[in-house]
C-alpha cells in the first residue's frame, strides 16, 4: 500500500523559484505576493509508538532503583532531557524538552493499588527550543499558518530557564506530590513524587504545570502518558498487547527560516487570546502518521494533549464517507464506562485533557485504507458538525485546513480474531443523580470574562440580601434565575490564582460544583485529584451578563432557559468537562483518597497560564471541626463584609477578604 499522492512537492525538493520572502506566513499586499508555505506530504511516516516502562517488570529498566519490595514501593528515576526528534520524514530534526529523551514521554504502567514513586530529575541542557510569538487579531491573524515575521516574535520567551514540575493528570495523589505549579524546579534539581495508584484502570497522563509557562513547557515536548491496570479491566479480556495502542494526538507549528523552508524549529504563535492552533496534527509525536493494523479489534488510548484545539474524530473511508459500526467508546478520562457507546454520528469531542478509550473492529475492512479525521473547526465552542456536511472536509478558514489525523491501512488476510464486543463493562460502574448523592456541599463557579477581557474563574458565594443588584451592574455581583424561575444573587469572592483561599472540602466529602459560562469561549474545567460525573446540562441565556461592568443589572439575570441531554460519551467518569458558551454544567464528586492543597483550571493551557485556575484544600474531617484560621467557603474570617459597595471596573473583587488588598 501506497499513501496518496501529494501534489505539493516536498520541502526538500522545491525547486529554485520565486525569491524566498521571509514573511511567507503573513497575508502581503499585492502585487509581491509570498510564496505559498511548503506542504507536508500527509501519511508519510508510520505511528510512532512510546516506550512502556512497567515498574513491576524490572527486567531491562535501568531507571529502576528497586521493584516493589516488602514495605517499600517501587522507584523510578525519570529525566528531563533536551533531544531532537524528526516529526515528519520530510522535515530536519526538531529541537524539543522531553521526558527521557522521548516524544511524548515514555509511558508509565502500573497496576492499581501498586505505589509508586518517581525522582522527576531536570537534566534540560539546552536554551527553551520553541519559538514563540504573537500576531494581531486584525486583520484576520495567520496564526494558524507556519513561520512568523520576526518583529511578532516574543525575545523573552528565548531566555526561558528550564523550570519545571510534572503533575500527574488524574492521578488520585496527596497534595504534596500532585506538582504544585509554583514548585517546579530548575535544571540539576530533582521533583520527587509518590503516586499510591489507588484508582480504578484508566487512561492518565503526566505533563509540565509550571506557574505561568505550562503552555510553553508542554509545546516544547514535556508530556507522556500513564496507563492504570486493575481486575475489572482484566476480566474483559480487551485487545492487548500490539492490539492495544495508544494515540496522543496534539497539534504543533513550524518556523521558516529566511529561505521561506522549516528550520526544523517548533514555533508558538498565537492571536491573543485565542489559544494556540497549529496547522500540523501529530500522532505520537509524528505529524499525519500511517498504522498498519490486522483486521481485526483493536483498542486505542484517545488522549488530547493539544494546548487549545478539539478534535472531533470520525472514521471514514477513501472517499471521506463515514465507516459507521465500527468504533465503540468504552471508557473516558477516568475509568472504563459500564457499556459500550457507538461513536457518535456527529463525531467524539475530545478538548484538551480529555481521553477516550476506543475499540475498533476492522475485522469487516480488510484490505481497505481508512482515516481518522477531525472535523472541529478553532476554536471549537461545542457546535456540532452542521447535517449532511462531510467530517473529511476542511475548513482552512476556521483554522481546519487538514483534517487527516491518523490513516489506517488494514491487511487483506483475516485475523482470526477470537474477541466480541462485551455487552457489559465495568461492573463498579455507576451513573450518579442529584437526588441519590450523599449528604453535599454546593459550590458556584461563573467561567467570566474581566473588563479587559482576560477568561477568569469566578468563585461565588450567595449574596447578602441587602446586596441584589441595582439599576446598574455592580462588578462581581451576579443574578440568576433557574429552571423553577427562582431568582438568587451571587457575589464574586475570588477571580485570580492569589485570591483567598475559599473552597475547603472535607475529605471524603462529597460536592456538587455547578458551573455556568458567561464567555464567549468553550473551556475543559479539569479538577485535579478528584474524579467526577456530570450530572446535568442546561442551556442558559446569559446576555444579561454585562463584561464592562462584571455583573448582571436587576431585571436582567442571567436565566435558565432549558435543558440539555448528557451524550452517553458524557456520562462516565471524568476529571475535565467541556463547559461551552452559555451552558451550565453541574458535576459531583467525591474527595477522596488524599489530602493538600490542589489546583483546577481551565484545560486550555493558554486560558491556565492566562489566570484560569484557582486553588482549593482537602482537609481532614476532624482538622476542619476544630476551627482554627481556615475561613470556610463564602465567609471571610475577618467580620462579615457589609452590602459590597459598587467598585470601579478592575478593582479588589470585594473588600475584607484577607489576601484581596
Ligand atoms: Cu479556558
Amino acid at each position: 500500500m501506497t499513501a496518496p499522492a501529494d501534489p505539493t512537492p516536498a520541502p526538500s525538493t522545491v525547486p529554485a523559484g520565486p525569491p524566498p520572502d521571509p514573511a511567507a506566513a503573513r497575508p502581503a499586499p499585492a502585487p509581491a505576493g509570498p510564496t505559498d508555505p511548503p506542504r507536508l506530504g500527509t501519511f508519510r511516516d508510520p505511528l510512532p509508538i512510546p516506550p512502556v516502562l512497567r515498574p513491576h517488570h524490572p527486567v531491562g529498566l535501568p531507571h529502576l532503583v528497586h521493584p516493589n519490595g516488602e514495605d517499600r514501593p517501587a522507584e523510578l528515576r525519570l529525566q528531563l532531557r533536551s533531544s531532537h526528534r524528526r516529526l515528519h520524514s520530510e522535515l530536519p530534526p526538531t529541537p524539543l524538552w522531553t521526558y527521557e529523551g522521548s516524544f511524548p514521554g515514555p509511558t508509565i504502567e502500573v497496576r492499581r493499588g501498586q505505589r509508586l514513586r518517581v525522582v522527576w530529575t531536570n537534566r534540560i541542557d539546552t536554551p527553551f527550543p520553541v519559538v514563540d510569538g504573537t500576531v494581531p487579531m486584525t486583520p484576520p491573524p495567520a496564526d494558524d499558518q507556519p513561520g512568523i515575521d520576526p518583529a511578532d516574535v516574543d525575545r523573552a520567551a528565548a531566555l526561558l530557564p528550564a523550570w519545571t514540575v510534572t503533575h500527574l493528570h488524574g492521578g488520585r495523589t496527596g497534595g504534596g506530590h500532585d506538582g504544585w505549579t509554583e514548585n517546579a524546579v530548575l535544571p540539576g534539581e530533582s521533583q520527587l513524587a509518590e503516586y499510591p495508584n489507588d484508582q480504578p484502570a484508566t487512561l492518565l497522563w503526566y505533563h509540565d504545570h509550571a506557574m505561568g509557562i505550562t503552555r510553553l513547557n508542554v509545546q516544547a515536548g514535556l508530556a507522556g502518558l500513564y496507563l492504570v491496570r486493575d481486575e475489572e479491566e482484566d476480566a474483559l479480556g480487551l485487545p492487548a498487547g500490539p492490539y492495544e495502542v495508544p494515540l496522543v494526538l496534539c497539534d504543533r507549528n513550524l518556523e521558516l527560516g529566511p529561505d521561506g523552508r522549516f528550520t526544523g524549529r517548533l514555533l508558538h504563535k498565537t492571536a491573543a487570546p485565542l489559544p494556540f492552533f497549529g496547522p500540523y496534527t501529530l500522532v505520537n509525536g509524528a505529524i499525519w502518521p500511517y498504522l498498519e493494523v490486522r483486521a481485526r479489534w483493536y483498542r486505542f488510548r484517545v488522549l488530547n494533549a493539544a494546548n487549545g484545539r478539539a478534535y472531533r474524530l470520525h472514521l471514514v473511508d477513501e472517499q471521506g464517507e463515514r465507516v459507521p459500526g465500527a468504533v465503540w467508546q468504552i471508557g473516558t478520562d477516568a475509568g472504563l464506562l459500564g457499556a459500550p457507546v457507538p461513536l457518535p454520528d456527529g463525531g467524539l469531542a475530545l478538548t484538551p485533557a480529555e481521553r477516550a478509550d476506543l475499540l475498533i473492529d476492522f475485522g469487516a475492512l480488510a484490505g481497505r485504507t481508512l482515516r481518522l479525521v477531525n472535523s472541529a473547526i478553532a476554536p471549537y465552542e461545542g457546535e456540532p458538525l452542521p447535517p449532511g456536511a462531510s467530517p473529511a472536509e476542511p475548513h482552512p478558514d476556521q483554522r481546519l485546513t487538514d483534517t487527516g489525523v491518523l490513516e489506517f491501512r488494514v491487511a487483506r488476510e483475516p485475523a482470526g480474531d477470537p474477541f466480541a464486543l462485551p455487552a457489559r463493562l465495568a461492573p463498579s460502574y455507576t451513573r450518579l443523580s442529584h437526588d441519590a448523592l450523599p449528604e453535599h456541599t454546593h459550590r458556584m463557579l461563573l467561567l467570566a470574562t474581566d473588563p479587559q477581557g482576560d477568561f477568569q474563574l469566578w468563585e461565588m458565594a450567595g449574596a447578602e440580601p441587602d446586596a441584589a443588584p441595582g439599576a446598574e451592574p455592580t462588578d462581581g455581583l451576579v443574578q440568576l434565575r433557574d429552571a423553577t424561575g427562582q431568582l438568587s444573587c451571587y457575589r464574586r469572592v475570588a477571580r485570580t490564582f492569589d485570591d483567598t483561599l475559599n473552597w475547603h472540602v472535607r475529605q471524603d466529602g462529597w460536592e456538587v460544583w455547578t458551573i455556568l459560562n458567561l464567555s464567549i469561549a468553550l473551556h475543559p474545567v479539569h479538577l485535579h485529584l478528584v474524579r467526577f460525573q456530570a450530572l446535568s446540562r442546561e442551556d442558559w441565556d446569559v446576555s444579561g451578563f454585562r463584561q464592562a461592568a462584571g455583573g448582571t443589572a436587576a431585571g436582567s439575570p442571567v436565566a435558565f432557559r432549558g435543558p440539555l441531554a448528557v451524550a452517553p460519551s458524557d456520562q462516565g467518569w471524568k476529571d475535565t468537562i467541556q463547559v461551552p458558551p452559555g451552558q451550565l454544567v453541574r458535576i459531583a464528586a467525591q474527595f477522596t483518597g488524599a489530602t493538600g492543597r490542589f489546583m483546577y483550571h481551565c484545560h486550555l493551557l493558554e486560558h491556565e497560564d492566562g489566570g484560569m485556575m484557582r486553588p482549593f484544600t482537602v482537609t481532614p474531617g476532624a482538622v476542619l471541626d476544630l476551627g482554627g484560621a481556615m475561613p470556610m467557603a463564602g465567609a471571610p474570617a475577618a467580620a462579615p463584609t457589609p452590602a459590597t459597595p459598587a467598585m470601579p471596573a478592575g478593582a479588589t473583587p470585594m473588600s475584607g477578604m484577607p489576601g484581596d488588598s
